[in-house]
């Protein structure tokens, strides 16, 4: 009897989540006003693979971590025509939390990349999809949603910058300075972009978090600092779904940052939901403003 009504309770919790008027499948939380940024719609087929032009290229080769005391896989996009006598900026790419180093593979970044450079509108630049849960175990597998497995996500900013980026600054001909740093993700991603992207101002320039997660920090521990927030970052861009229940991350951070006068963007995507609609949205716009 204990077991069924246990049972039966956690069927009528989710239920309840799901239930939230516009909140998708995160739903109850806090609606922020705010004034959001235009929308301006991506052009029909900007992820579909276009003939005949320069492509790309996508490998996954592996770094060692001192932070995690693993051997990590890591997805990389090459732009078209890599040249090792060239020196090119990096872009730090972040998946969600049932997600691993090859995530992104789903939003086609590959794809959108190509068509941008055929048509001139994106610097070539290296994109670097890691996994972002910095475990010794870093599948997502069993209860992705525990707390040691969040965890990992926190933990991740160490592997981030002590072994990630020098690994690729020594692999690849990449520029090492702020200016030519980007990062970005979606969802827990977006939330350690935001975390890692402004706690690291001396790091990146560039920030974007695409419908970011719980974990994204409140707004006075990310920016406690605005004259250096002024100083150093040159672009906060941020995307979330109208029907995204985790939109309240990013509200929250667009109206502290409206009330300070510090520059961001915030664009809702209309009916958008908790996924890679708005997630390629989110590169093909980031891509053509950094850099
Ligand atoms: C949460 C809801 C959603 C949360 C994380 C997520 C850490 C992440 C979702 C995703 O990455 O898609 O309460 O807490």
């Amino acid at each position: 009897m204990k077991k069924f009504c246990l049972g039966a309770l956690f069927v009528l919790a989710i239920a309840t989540v799901h239930a939230q008027p516009g909140g998708g499948m995160f739903g109850g939380m806090p609606k922020i006003d705010v004034t959001f940024n235009e929308y301006v719609a991506a052009p029909e087929g900007f992820d579909k693979e276009t003939a005949g032009i320069e492509r790309g290229t996508i490998v996954e080769t592996e770094y060692q971590s001192k932070t995690v005391g693993t051997t990590r896989k890591v997805t990389i996009y090459l732009p078209p025509k890599y040249d090792k006598s060239k020196k090119y900026p990096v872009l730090y790419l972040l998946h969600g939390i049932g997600g691993d180093h090859k995530e992104w593979m789903q939003g086609v970044p590959n794809i959108i990349m190509d068509n941008l450079y055929a048509k001139g509108k994106a610097k070539p630049m290296i994109i670097v999809m890691p996994n972002g849960r910095a475990l010794p175990n870093d599948k997502p597998e069993g209860n992705i949603y525990g707390p040691e497995m969040v965890k990992g996500f926190e933990i991740f900013e160490r592997d981030l910058i002590d072994d990630l980026i020098p690994f690729i600054q020594g692999k690849y001909s990449t520029y090492t300075d702020q200016a030519h740093r980007a990062i970005a993700g979606l969802s827990m991603g977006g939330g350690q972009s935001l975390n890692f992207g402004l706690g690291n101002l001396d790091k990146f320039a560039y920030v974007g978090g695409f419908s970011s997660a719980p974990n994204t920090k409140q707004p006075e521990q990310l920016i406690p600092d605005m004259a250096a927030m002024k100083k150093a970052n040159k672009l906060l861009w941020m995307v979330c779904g109208s029907k995204d229940g985790l939109m309240f991350n990013s509200s929250r951070l667009k109206a502290f940052c409206d009330k300070n006068e510090i520059p961001c963007t915030l664009i809702q995507y209309p009916d958008g939901q908790h996924d890679f609609v708005v997630w390629k949205y989110g590169l093909y716009n980031f891509a053509q403003l950094i850099f």
